[in-house]
């Protein structure tokens, strides 16, 4: 696999600081070198950088720093349509507003591939926001809703070529969602697999469940892991912990059965606050959690139990 490593270095789409040293947090916690070492060649093609926020106001008071997310949405579309044209692009955020751009620009590659674009939302929250819905005014709980194509965002984040079908989206870990948001995943038809499904099914069957619509419509499959999918007691280093997350095999599950599908071909890793790590663990641990998505086993292959 020819890897790219892209920074997106945004904090903005949240209301502390701390995010925009993710990618360096991540780079120095060994991403390149953990997937170098299973086989994979890394080019790290260093940090998007926006043009100047042209300034934009939005009815809805709550909404923060919406000039800034608009140049960052546009540069990062632009980066990720780029880069979506051969290997397979990471992108390391920076809060989860990035998606905004990342999703913009894989679908846009999609569709002049012809394939169809699903995208496995991996997170305590469903980020599905509109500008008019947000309470709390942080844009990184939009940018799904934003490249869904729900109602609003014409005229204040840049259109979106090619939206992405919100059906071929798979929230997973959720735990935190607010009403505003919950109606419109139904209305949506958002595959939404909460804590609570993880609990009763476990996370290998609502994974293959999701994988096989992949595999069936023959997709490109794009995961963004946010790190507060994780619980907060094995990944501290983020801005919105939530109790009740995904344990640690959980993760690795999870980042195991996306590899041996053969389907991810681009991959998101935000919300990483160094800020608030414990001596770099959560960095480390999401390096650990990429490396199982690059296909590193416990035992070789041929070592494991049918
Ligand atoms: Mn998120």
């Amino acid at each position: 696999m020819h890897c790219k490593i892209i920074g997106a270095p945004v904090e903005v789409g949240t209301d502390r600081i701390g995010c925009a040293l993710g990618p360096q947090a991540l780079r120095a916690a060994g991403l390149r070198e953990a997937l170098e070492a299973l086989g994979h060649v890394v080019e790290d093609l260093g940090d998007i950088v926006p043009d100047a926020p042209v300034p934009v106001s939005h009815p809805n008071a709550a909404v923060r720093h919406l000039p800034a997310i608009a140049a960052w949405t546009a540069a990062i579309a632009e980066a990720s349509f780029r880069a979506g044209d051969s290997g397979f692009p990471i992108f390391l955020g920076g809060d989860h507003s990035i998606s905004a751009g990342t999703l913009a620009g894989l679908s846009r590659r999609a569709a002049e591939r012809g394939r169809p674009l699903f995208v496995l939302w991996i997170d305590a929250h469903p980020d599905f926001h509109t500008l008019d819905t947000t309470t709390s005014g942080n844009l990184h709980g939009v940018p799904l809703a934003y490249a869904c194509g729900r109602p609003g965002f014409a005229g204040y984040l840049p259109p979106v070529e090619a939206l992405i079908d919100p059906k071929r989206v798979c929230t997973l870990g959720i735990r935190s969602v607010d009403p505003a948001e919950q109606a419109a995943l139904a209305d949506a038809g958002v595959m939404t697999c909460d804590m609570s499904a993880i609990d009763r099914h476990g996370i290998a069957v609502l994974i293959e469940r999701f994988l096989e619509r992949a595999r069936r419509e023959n997709g490109l499959l794009h995961v963004s892991l946010d790190v507060d999918f994780l619980d907060p007691a094995v990944a501290p280093a983020v801005g919105t912990t939530v109790p009740g997350g995904a344990t640690f095999r959980e993760a690795h599950l999870a980042m195991e059965l996306l590899h041996e599908s053969n389907l991810v071909t681009s991959l998101d890793i935000v919300e990483l606050n160094p800020l608030l790590d414990d001596q770099g663990r959560t960095a480390a641990l999401m390096v650990d959690l990429a490396g199982s998505l690059f296909g590193r086993r416990i035992l070789g292959r041929a070592a494991q139990a049918a």
